[in-house]
C-alpha cells in the first residue's frame, strides 16, 4: 500500500487540509484532523473530489495532450509553435500586444513564473486574472485602509467573537467549513449572527437577524453605522486619536450621506418600524443591526462576494473597513473585519503580484524604486513603470486588436466575463489564443489555436493560501493524466525556447517558491508586510514538509508582531503608521432597471458546483443537489410575468439572453431574481449568465458588477418537454432548452422545444456496432413518445417526450444504463413508462454525503414524525456528515410542520 498523502482542497479559500488514502481500487478523501483551518471538517465539494478525478478520466473529459491549429503533438512541437509565435508578434507589433489573462486557482508557483514571464522578460504589463472578478475590490479597499492588501484576521475570530456580521456572504454554501466552525461556536456560546443580503439564503439558518437590504446599498448602511456609532458616542476615540487619520471627514461624509436611521433605511430599502421587535427590545432591525454592532467589542464583519462585485466595491469595504477602524477593531482576538477569498489561492495570486495593478511581492508597478528593485533581482532588461490592462479592458483590447495575443490559464473567460458574448467575439478575431486547462472541453478552450494540457489537482506539487494568509501544501497523490505537465513547466520551457533560459531553470515548485520568498524579504523595509523571508532558501526537503504557516514569516524585525492576527497593536503598513479612515458616499449601481428591464438579477454561487462546472459538473453526488439552474423569484413577481414555478422561462438583458426552469421562493423580495453563475454551453443550451452582465466595473478596482443586471423575464412556452438518458455525449446543438447534468450511470439531459423534431434522431446510434436497436412507443394524439436504445442486453440511451416535463425516477433510469444486464422487469417498466417506485419521481438530492433526496426527508416527516435536524439525522444520516445541508433541511421542516400540525 502506497502511504497517506496530506494536501491542500482545490475549491474555495478556506483551505481545508485533507488526508488522501489510498484504497484498493483508488483513493479515499478525508479532513487532516491536524490542519488549522479545518481540523478535520470538511465539505459536500470536498468529500467528492475523489469522484471528480474518476469520472474525469473514466469519461475522457481531460485534456491529454498538447494541440497545435486543431492537431495533437507533443510537447516540444507545442512549445516552439507556442514560443515561436509569441515572438512572431512581439517582432511584428511590440511586447505590449501579448497579454496573459490568469487566474486563483492556479498554484503560487506557476503565478510566480507567469508574472515574471510576462512582466521581466517578455516585458508587457498585460497580465491580469479572475481576481480582477473576485476580490479586486477589496485590494483596493485593503490598500487605502492599511498600506498594504492584509486581511488582519484569522479563522479563529469567528468562533471567539460575540457577534459575526456576514455581509454579501453566503458562508454556508461558500465557505461551508468556516460555516461549520461558526455553527459549532454559536451552540457552544451563543453568537450572535447578523446576515446582510438582499435575499434570504442558507447562511441564515444559524442568523438571529436578517437585513434584506436593497442590492448595492451597502455603503449607504455603513455610513449610516458610522454616522451612528459617532453620534451616539460608539467609537473609540483613543484608538482613533493614536492610529487612524480620516476619521472627521469619514464621519462628516457618513454623515451627510445618513444622518439619521430614517435616511439610511430608506436608501437600504428596510423598515425601521419592522419587527425586530421579536427581541423584545422596541427597536427596528436596523437599530438593533447598530446597537449589537456598539454593544459587541468582539465583532467579526465578514464581507465577499455581494460587496466586491460592484460598481461601488471599493466603497463598500472601505465603508465596512471604516467602521471597525472607528471602533479600534481591527486584529484584535475576535475582532476585526475579514475578507473571504473565494479561490483557493486567491491570496497566493496577490502576494505574486499578478494583478495588472500589482508588481511582485506587495510592490507597486507605478513606484519606480519598487520597479527598480524587481528589475535588478529577476535580471531583467525589459521590466519599467506602469500598470497593464484589467480583465475588461485587456479582452476590450483584444476585440480591438490592440493586443494580438493572448495567453489564458486555469480560468474560463468566456463564461465567467461580463458581456461574454462580446468576449467570445474578441477572442474570436484574436490571432493567437493560447489556453491551459486540465479538461478538454470549455466556452473559452474552443477558441483556442493552441491547447495545451496542464496537470490538475491529484497530480500537482505547490502552495496556495487561504483566507486566513495560511500557506499550505498541495501535494501530488497519482501520476499526471495522459501528457499532462504543471503550468509552471510549461510557462519556464516556452521562456526558454523565447530565449530566457537562464532566468527560468527551475528544477521543481521548490525553487520557485525559495526564489518568491527571497523577493518577499528582498530590500523589504518593513512596510511590505508579505515577508516569508524564513522560506529563502528551501530545499526540496524542506519544501516537502512544509506544515501549513501564516505570514509573515520574517527573517527580520517587523514592526508587526506574530503573524495570527496583524495590526492588533494600531501600528499599519503605512508610512506614517496610521490606518486611514476613507469618506465615502452611497451611489445607486451603474445600469438602473427600465420599463424595458424592470427587474434587478442577482447572481451567485449554488452549493455543490464550482464556478463553471469543469470538475464538479463531472461528479453525479454534486449534480444532483440542482441539476439545472434556476430563476429565484418570488410569486408577486412571477405573476406578473407570467411565468410559472417548474416552467421555463427567457430572461433578457440589454446585452444577451438566457434560458432556465423557474423556481418560485419567498426568499427572493419583489423586484429581484436571483441567477447561478455556473451553466455554461458545455453543459446547457443556454444557462449562462455572463452574456446578460454588463461591462460596468468599480472604477478604483475595474471588479465587474455582476451581482446587478437589469433584466426582463418572460415565459417560454414549451410544445414538448422530454429527458433524455445516455452514455454517449448527445450534440443536442439545435434544441432551444437542454441543460445536462452528471447521473449516476449516464448523463441525464433536461430537454424542450417550440416545435415538433424527429424526435427520434435525439438518441443517436454509436458509429460502427451493428447490435443496437430501438424499441420505440408512440402516441401521436398524447404527444408522448418513448425511446429505447439496446445494445444486447444492455440500455445504453432512453428518451422521454411529453407535453409536461416527463415525472420520472432519474436516478433509477440513469442507474439501468450502467447495468451490465437488463433484467426482465426493469425492461418492461422502462417500455411501459412506469416507474418501481414512485415516491421517487423528480426527487432532489439534499444530503450529498449519504445520498439523501427531499423525498425521503418529507416522507419521514409525514411517516415517523420527524420535527428537527437531529432526528432526520438519527432517521436517515442526512446532514450527519459534512453538514452543508443543515440549512436545507431547516427549511424543509420548517415548511412541512406548519402544515403536519394543522
Ligand atoms: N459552492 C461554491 N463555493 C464557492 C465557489 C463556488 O463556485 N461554489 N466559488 C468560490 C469563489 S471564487 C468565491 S469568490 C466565493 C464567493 O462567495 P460568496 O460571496 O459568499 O458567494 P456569492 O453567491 O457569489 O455571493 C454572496 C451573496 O452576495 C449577495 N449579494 C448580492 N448583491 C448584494 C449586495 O448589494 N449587498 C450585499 N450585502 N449582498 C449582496 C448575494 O445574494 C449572495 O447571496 O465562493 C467560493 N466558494
Ligand atoms: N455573473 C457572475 N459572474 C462571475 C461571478 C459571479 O458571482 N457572477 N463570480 C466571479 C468570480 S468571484 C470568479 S472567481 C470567476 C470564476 O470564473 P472562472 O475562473 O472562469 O471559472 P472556473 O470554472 O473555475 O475556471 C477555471 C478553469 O481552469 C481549469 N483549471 C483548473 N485547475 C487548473 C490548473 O491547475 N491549471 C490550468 N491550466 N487550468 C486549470 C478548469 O478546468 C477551468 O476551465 O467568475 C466570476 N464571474
Ligand atoms: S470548505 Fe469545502 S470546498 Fe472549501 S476548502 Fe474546505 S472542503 Fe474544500
Ligand atoms: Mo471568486
Amino acid at each position: 500500500m502506497r502511504d497517506e498523502v496530506k494536501t491542500t482542497c482545490p475549491y474555495c479559500g478556506v483551505g481545508c487540509g485533507l488526508i488522501i488514502s489510498p484504497t484498493r481500487d483508488g483513493f479515499a478523501v478525508g479532513g487532516d484532523p491536524d490542519h488549522p483551518a479545518n481540523f478535520g471538517r470538511i465539505c459536500s465539494k470536498g468529500a467528492a473530489l475523489i469522484d471528480t478525478i474518476t469520472a474525469e478520466t473514466k469519461r475522457d473529459f481531460r485534456l491529454l495532450d498538447p494541440e497545435v491549429d486543431g492537431a495533437k503533438t507533443d510537447w516540444s512541437t507545442a512549445i516552439s509553435a507556442t514560443a515561436d509565435r509569441l515572438r512572431d508578434t512581439i517582432a511584428q507589433h511590440g511586447p505590449k500586444s501579448v497579454a496573459f489573462y490568469v487566474s486563483g486557482q492556479l498554484l503560487t508557483e506557476d503565478y510566480y513564473v507567469a508574472n515574471k514571464l510576462i512582466k521581466g522578460f517578455i516585458g508587457s504589463p498585460h497580465i491580469d486574472t479572475n481576481s480582477r472578478l473576485c476580490m479586486a475590490s477589496t485590494v483596493v479597499g485593503h490598500k487605502r485602509a492599511f498600506g498594504a492588501d492584509v486581511v488582519p484576521g484569522c479563522y479563529e475570530d469567528l468562533e471567539i467573537a460575540d457577534l459575526v456580521i456576514l455581509t454579501g456572504s453566503n458562508l454556508a454554501w461558500c465557505h461551508p467549513v468556516l460555516n461549520q466552525r461558526l455553527r459549532a461556536a454559536k451552540e457552544k456560546h451563543g453568537t450572535k449572527i447578523i446576515v446582510i443580503d438582499p435575499r434570504r439564503t442558507a447562511s441564515c439558518d444559524i442568523a438571529d437577524l436578517h437585513l434584506p437590504i436593497k442590492p448595492g446599498s451597502d455603503v449607504a448602511l455603513f455610513n449610516g453605522l458610522l454616522a451612528w456609532l459617532d453620534q451616539t458616542g460608539n467609537t473609540d476615540l483613543k484608538y482613533v486619536a493614536r492610529h487612524v487619520s480620516g476619521y472627521e471627514q469619514a464621519v462628516a461624509e457618513a454623515r451627510a450621506d445618513c444622518p439619521d436611521l430614517e435616511t439610511t433605511a430608506k436608501k437600504c430599502g428596510l423598515d425601521t418600524h419592522d419587527s425586530a421587535d421579536a427581541f423584545g427590545s422596541g427597536l427596528g432591525k436596523l437599530e438593533t443591526f447598530f446597537s449589537w454592532f456598539a454593544a459587541f467589542d468582539r465583532t467579526v464583519t465578514v464581507f465577499s462576494q455581494g460587496v466586491n462585485q460592484s460598481s461601488s466595491g471599493s466603497d463598500k469595504v472601505n465603508s465596512i473597513l471604516n467602521s471597525h477602524l472607528a471602533t479600534g477593531r481591527v486584529g484584535k482576538p475576535g475582532s476585526s473585519p475579514f475578507s473571504v477569498t473565494g479561490q483557493p489561492n486567491a491570496m497566493g495570486g496577490r502576494e505574486v503580484g499578478g494583478l495588472a495593478n500589482q508588481l511582485a511581492a506587495h510592490m507597486n508597478p507605478n513606484d519606480p524604486v519598487d520597479v527598480d528593485r524587481v528589475k535588478r533581482f529577476w535580471k531583467s532588461d525589459v521590466l519599467e513603470p506602469g500598470e497593464g490592462l484589467k480583465a475588461v479592458d485587456m479582452f476590450r483590447a483584444i476585440e480591438t486588436g490592440e493586443i494580438k495575443a493572448v495567453w489564458i490559464m486555469a480560468t474560463n473567460p468566456a463564461v465567467s466575463l461580463p458581456d461574454a458574448d462580446r468576449v467570445r467575439l474578441a477572442l474570436s478575431r484574436c490571432p493567437l489564443v493560447i489556453v491551459s486547462d486540465v479538461v478538454s472541453d470549455t466556452d473559452t478552450l474552443r477558441h483556442a489555436h493552441i491547447k495545451l494540457p496542464a496537470s490538475g489537482w491529484a497530480e500537482k506539487s505547490g502552495t496556495v493560501t487561504n483566507s486566513e494568509r495560511r500557506i499550505s501544501r498541495q501535494r501530488p497523490f497519482r501520476d499526471a493524466q495522459g501528457n499532462a505537465k504543471p503550468d509552471w513547466w510549461i510557462m519556464s520551457e516556452v521562456a526558454k525556447s523565447m530565449g530566457y533560459g537562464k532566468s527560468f531553470k527551475y528544477s521543481g515548485p521548490s525553487d520557485i517558491f525559495a526564489e518568491h520568498a527571497a523577493l518577499s524579504e528582498f530590500e523589504n523595509d518593513g512596510l511590505r508586510a508579505f515577508d516569508i523571508g524564513v522560506w529563502h532558501k528551501a530545499k526540496k526537503s524542506a519544501y516537502d514538509a512544509m506544515e501549513p504557516f501564516q505570514w509573515p514569516a520574517s527573517r527580520k524585525n517587523q514592526p508587526i508582531t506574530g503573524s495570527e492576527r496583524l495590526y492588533g497593536n494600531g501600528i499599519f503598513t503605512t508610512s506614517s503608521g496610521r490606518a486611514k479612515m476613507i469618506g465615502v458616499e452611497h451611489i445607486i449601481p451603474q445600469s438602473q432597471t427600465s420599463a424595458d428591464f424592470p427587474l434587478v438579477a442577482n447572481s451567485g454561487r449554488y452549493r455543490d458546483q464550482w464556478h463553471t462546472m469543469t470538475r464538479t459538473g463531472t461528479a453525479a453526488r454534486l449534480s444532483a443537489h440542482r441539476p439545472e439552474p434556476l430563476l429565484e423569484i418570488c410569486a408577486e413577481d412571477a405573476a406578473r410575468y407570467r411565468v410559472k414555478d417548474g416552467g421555463l422561462a427567457r430572461i433578457n438583458s440589454k446585452h444577451g439572453t438566457s434560458l432556465m426552469r423557474v423556481a418560485i421562493t419567498d426568499a427572493q423580495a419583489p423586484g429581484q431574481v436571483f441567477v447561478p453563475m455556473h451553466w455554461n454551453d458545455v453543459y446547457s443550451a443556454a444557462g449562462g449568465i455572463g452574456r446578460l452582465t454588463p461591462p460596468n466595473v468599480d472604477p478604483h478596482s475595474g471588479q465587474p458588477e455582476t451581482k446587478y443586471t437589469p433584466v426582463s423575464v418572460e415565459p417560454f412556452v414549451a410544445k414538448w418537454q422530454g429527458l433524455l438518458f445516455s452514455n454517449t455525449p448527445v450534440d443536442l446543438g439545435n434544441l432551444p432548452y437542454w441543460v445536462g447534468a452528471t447521473g449516476q450511470g449516464s448523463m441525464i439531459y433536461e430537454i424542450a422545444g417550440e416545435q415538433s423534431c424527429m424526435f427520434k434522431s435525439l438518441l443517436p446510434m454509436a458509429a460502427n456496432t451493428n447490435d443496437e436497436q430501438i424499441i420505440e412507443y408512440s402516441d401521436s394524439k398524447k404527444g408522448i413518445h418513448r425511446y429505447a436504445r439496446l445494445s444486447g442486453n444492455r440500455i445504453t440511451g432512453a428518451l422521454f417526450i411529453g407535453p409536461d416535463r416527463p415525472a420520472l425516477g432519474r436516478d433509477w433510469i440513469s442507474n439501468l444504463l450502467a447495468a451490465d444486464a437488463l433484467a426482465t422487469p426493469e425492461r418492461n417498466s422502462l417500455l411501459a413508462g412506469r416507474m418501481p417506485d414512485a415516491g421517487a419521481i423528480n426527487d432532489r438530492l439534499i444530503c450529498s454525503c449519504f445520498s439523501v433526496g427531499l423525498a425521503a426527508i418529507s416522507k419521514a416527516i409525514v411517516d415517523q414524525n420527524a420535527v428537527s435536524p437531529t432526528d432526520i439525522g438519527r432517521l436517515l444520516q442526512a446532514g450527519t456528515g459534512c453538514g452543508s445541508c443543515l440549512p436545507e433541511i431547516k427549511e424543509i421542516l420548517d415548511d412541512a410542520l406548519p402544515r403536519a400540525a394543522e
